[in-house]
C-alpha cells in the first residue's frame, strides 16, 4: 500500500451493469464516465443527461433521484463526469444516494494548478520527487501517471493546469517542446482539464532572434503573435500563459522602461482570437525599494483599468510569500477595474516540506475569508474573487502543486490532502475544512470512527500547530536562506539582498521584536481599507496572530492573556512542540485501523517532525533570549539545544533566496 490509489478508492469490482447506465453519444469524456460507472458504481441506474438549459452553471450539474433512477444532468459533458465522480464520492462516504436532489456550480471558471517544473526534470520548491513530465521521453513514450493525474483532477473539480514553472525557460516554448505540451494537451482534453504554460518574457529574443524582448516592438509583436498561432494549431483549445516577470532577477517589460500592463496586454492580444488569457503575477519586489509587504500594491494600484479583459492578475494569498500565517495581501479589492486570482502554495515550501503533516484548508480558507472591506463590510477575497462583488469575465483561483513522481505523489501521505482540499474549495469555497478533512480521510483511509474522529482533530489543529512551532505571532520569514526548512532568525547575509535575510523580517532588538509597518514604521496599514488600517494599524486592536507582522513590541509587553510578550511567545513555541508530540500519540493508536506501510511511513515522519519543532523552538527561543533578555518561564521544556550548535546546522539543500 503506497498510497498511488490517493483518494480514488472505489470499489474495484462489481459495477453496475451497462444496461443499467444510460447515456446517448460516446465522446471521450462520456466514455470515462461510463466506464467509471461501470467499473465502481454500485447503485441505482444512472442517466446522464446533456441539458442546455443548464448553461449557466458553466461546469456544474444536478443530480435527481426520480423513481429508480438518478439523473445527473449538465450542460456540458464534463459536468456529467464530474456528477458521476460526485455520485462516486456518496457512495464512497456512505452518505445515502437515495433522494437525491444536488445543484452544483463551481465557484470558479478557472481551477488552475501551477506546476514549478522545469524541463531537466527537477521542480522548484518540490518535495516529492522528479517532474511528473518526462520530457525525454514525450511525444513518443506516454507514462500511464499522466492519465492518472488527469483523473485524480477531474475527480475534484481541477479543470486547468500550468506545466511549467514561473522561473520559465525559453526553451517551453520551441516547436520540438510544443509537441509534447500537445500530448499532455490531448490525454488531459477529455478530463476536461486545458494546459497552459508559464513563458519568459525574454523568449522573442532568445528564442526567435528579435533584437530585444520590448513589448511595444513590433517584432516583437509579431513574434508572439506568430507563436500563438502555432501553439493554437497545435492545442486547439490552449488555456493560455502565465507569467512571472521583473520579478527575482526574471526579465519583463521593465528592461525596457515599459510597465507591467504592457507587457501583459501584448500578450493578452495576441490570444485573445483563440479565446486564452493571461494570469500576470503581481509577485514582484525590489531590494532597493519600500517595505517588501507593500511593493505588488505600490506597484499595481496606479496600472488599474490599463489592462485587458482577458488579463488576470494573480496574486499570492500574503503581501510577502507564503508565510505560515500572513496578513493577507492588501491587493485584494484595492484593483477596482482589474480581475484578480488568488494563488496559493500546496507544495509546503515554508510548512516543513515533505515532512511535516499540515493540513492546509484551514490557511486556504483564513484567506478567503478575509474581510477586506473594499466594498464595504463582507467583502471578502472569495467575492471578491468569484464575481459575486464585482462581475468579472473570467475568475480563477490557481495554487502551486506538490505533485511528482513519488509513488504516492506528494511526499508525505498527509500531502494529498492539500492538493484535494484545494480542488475541493476552488469547486467550492463554501466547504469546509472540516467537511473537505472527513471525506478525505473516509475516501484514502477508512470510514472507522475511531479512525476519523482523532485523524481529523489532528489535521485541523495541524496548520496552528505549525505556526505555533515556527513563526507564532505573526513573526515571519525567519527560515534558513535558500532551502526555506529550519529556523535562521539569526540570518543576516550582508552583502547580499536585506530583504532576503531573516534579521530584516523580525528586527528583533534590545527593545522588543517584529516589523513596525505601522504610520511611525513603513506604514504598510494604510494599504488596507478602512477599518482595517486602524484595526491593524493600533497595537491595542490588532489581531495577535498578526501583531509582529504590524507591530515592533516591547519585550515586556501585556498581552491580552496577562502575559508578557517574551512570555507568549515562549508559550506558543512549547505548545507548538507539544501539539506535535501529541499528533505521535495520537498516530501511534491507528495501527490497527489501516495498512501497515502507510502508518509506518507516516509514523515516521511524524518524528521528524516532532525533533523538527523542538529545534524550531529552541532556535528561536535561544536567540530571541539574546534581545529580550528574560527567563524562558519556568514551566515549560528547557532547550535541549545550545544556540551554538544551532548555527552551525548547514543542510545541504541549496536555493538562491
Ligand atoms: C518563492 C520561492 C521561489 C519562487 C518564487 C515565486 O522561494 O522559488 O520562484 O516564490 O513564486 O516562494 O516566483
Amino acid at each position: 500500500e503506497d498510497g498511488s490509489q490517493l483518494w480514488l478508492r472505489f470499489p474495484a469490482k462489481n459495477g453496475i451493469s451497462a444496461d443499467k447506465i444510460i447515456t446517448k453519444g460516446n465522446s471521450p469524456t462520456l466514455n470515462i464516465a461510463r466506464k467509471e460507472l461501470s467499473s465502481h458504481w454500485q447503485g441505482q441506474t444512472v442517466e446522464l443527461r446533456t441539458d442546455k438549459s443548464l448553461k449557466n452553471f458553466k461546469d456544474g450539474y444536478t443530480i435527481k433521484s426520480i423513481q429508480n433512477k438518478i439523473i445527473i444532468a449538465s450542460a456540458k459533458e464534463i459536468g456529467l463526469l464530474y456528477g458521476v465522480y460526485h455520485i462516486l464520492r456518496l457512495q464512497q462516504t456512505n452518505v445515502s444516494t437515495t433522494n437525491l436532489s444536488i445543484t452544483e456550480k463551481p465557484s470558479y471558471d478557472v481551477r488552475i494548478l501551477n506546476h514549478w517544473d522545469n524541463l531537466d526534470g527537477t521542480i522548484e520548491r518540490g518535495y516529492a520527487g522528479h517532474s511528473l513530465w518526462k520530457w525525454e521521453d514525450l511525444p513518443k513514450t506516454i507514462s500511464p501517471r499522466y492519465e492518472e493525474y488527469a483523473r485524480a483532477n477531474a475527480s475534484i473539480g481541477i479543470n486547468s493546469v500550468v506545466l511549467n514553472n514561473v522561473n520559465a525557460s525559453p526553451n517551453m516554448l520551441r516547436e520540438d517542446y510544443l509537441k509534447k505540451v500537445k500530448i499532455l494537451a490531448d490525454i488531459f482534453r477529455p478530463y476536461g482539464i486545458r494546459v497552459y504554460l508559464s513563458v519568459n518574457f525574454a523568449s522573442p529574443k532568445v528564442l526567435g532572434g528579435t533584437e530585444d524582448s520590448d513589448p511595444l516592438n513590433k517584432n516583437v509583436q509579431k513574434w508572439w503573435k506568430d507563436k500563438a498561432s502555432e501553439i493554437y494549431k497545435l492545442i486547439p483549445d490552449f488555456g493560455g500563459f502565465l507569467v512571472k516577470a521583473n520579478s527575482e532577477g526574471q526579465p519583463g517589460p521593465q528592461d525596457y522602461g515599459r510597465t507591467h500592463a504592457d507587457g501583459a496586454n501584448m500578450m493578452a492580444d495576441v490570444l485573445k482570437p483563440y479565446g486564452g488569457i493571461v494570469m500576470w503575477r503581481a509577485f514582484v519586489y525590489s531590494p532597493s525599494k519600500d517595505d517588501r509587504a507593500k511593493q505588488a500594491y505600490l506597484e499595481f494600484v496606479p496600472l488599474d483599468g490599463k489592462f485587458r479583459d482577458n488579463v488576470i492578475i494573480q496574486i499570492k494569498n500574503g503581501p510577502v510569500d507564503f508565510q505560515p500565517r500572513e496578513a493577507f495581501n492588501p491587493l485584494f479589492g484595492a484593483l477596482r477595474k482589474t480581475s484578480e486570482m488568488v494563488e496559493f502554495q500546496i507544495t509546503q515550501e515554508y510548512l516543513g516540506q515533505a515532512n511535516h503533516l499540515v493540513y492546509l484548508a484551514p490557511l486556504f480558507k483564513e484567506t478567503l475569508e478575509s474581510d477586506t472591506y473594499s466594498d464595504g463590510e463582507g467583502s471578502t477575497i472569495a467575492k471578491l474573487t468569484d464575481g459575486t462583488l464585482r462581475p468579472a469575465k473570467i475568475t480563477a483561483i490557481s495554487a502551486v502543486a506538490n505533485i511528482g513522481e513519488d509513488a504516492n505523489w506528494t511526499g508525505h501521505h498527509f500531502a494529498q490532502s492539500n492538493w484535494y482540499a484545494f480542488g475541493r474549495l476552488a469547486w467550492n469555497h463554501q466547504l469546509t475544512s472540516e467537511q473537505i478533512a472527513e471525506e478525505w480521510i473516509t475516501m484514502t483511509f477508512t470510514d472507522n470512527e475511531k479512525f476519523i474522529n482523532p485523524v481529523k482533530e489532528m489535521m485541523l489543529t495541524s496548520r496552528e500547530t505549525a505556526v505555533d512551532y515556527m513563526m507564532p505571532l505573526g513573526l515571519h520569514h525567519i527560515f534558513a536562506g535558500g532551502h526555506h526548512y529550519g529556523p535562521e532568525p539569526w540570518g543576516d547575509y550582508k552583502g547580499g539582498r536585506p530583504d532576503w535575510s531573516p534579521v530584516y523580517y523580525h528586527q528583533a532588538d534590545k527593545n522588543g521584536v517584529g516589523f513596525d509597518r505601522t504610520k511611525t514604521g513603513s506604514n504598510a496599514v494604510s494599504q488596507y481599507f478602512p477599518p482595517l488600517n486602524e484595526i491593524y494599524g493600533n497595537i491595542e486592536t490588532c489581531p495577535e496572530n498578526l501583531i509582529l507582522w504590524f507591530h515592533h513590541v516591547p519585550w515586556d509587553y501585556k498581552m491580552k492573556d496577562g502575559k508578557t510578550l517574551w512570555e507568549e511567545l515562549c508559550y506558543k513555541y512549547d505548545s507548538g512542540v507539544h501539539e506535535v508530540i501529541d499528533y505521535q500519540k495520537i498516530w501511534d493508536q491507528m495501527e490497527p485501523f489501516i495498512d501497515s506501510q502507510r502508518f509506518a511511513e507516516v509514523q515516521s515522519k511524524l518524528k521528524i517532525q516532532s525533533k523538527d519543532a523542538v529545534w524550531w523552538k529552541d532556535a528561536c527561543l535561544l536567540y530571541f533570549q539574546s534581545f529580550s533578555k528574560m527567563p524562558i518561564p519556568y514551566d515549560i521544556e528547557r532547550p535541549v539545544h545550545e544556540l551554538e550548535d544551532l548555527k552551525k546546522i548547514k543542510l545541504n539543500m541549496g536555493h538562491h533566496n
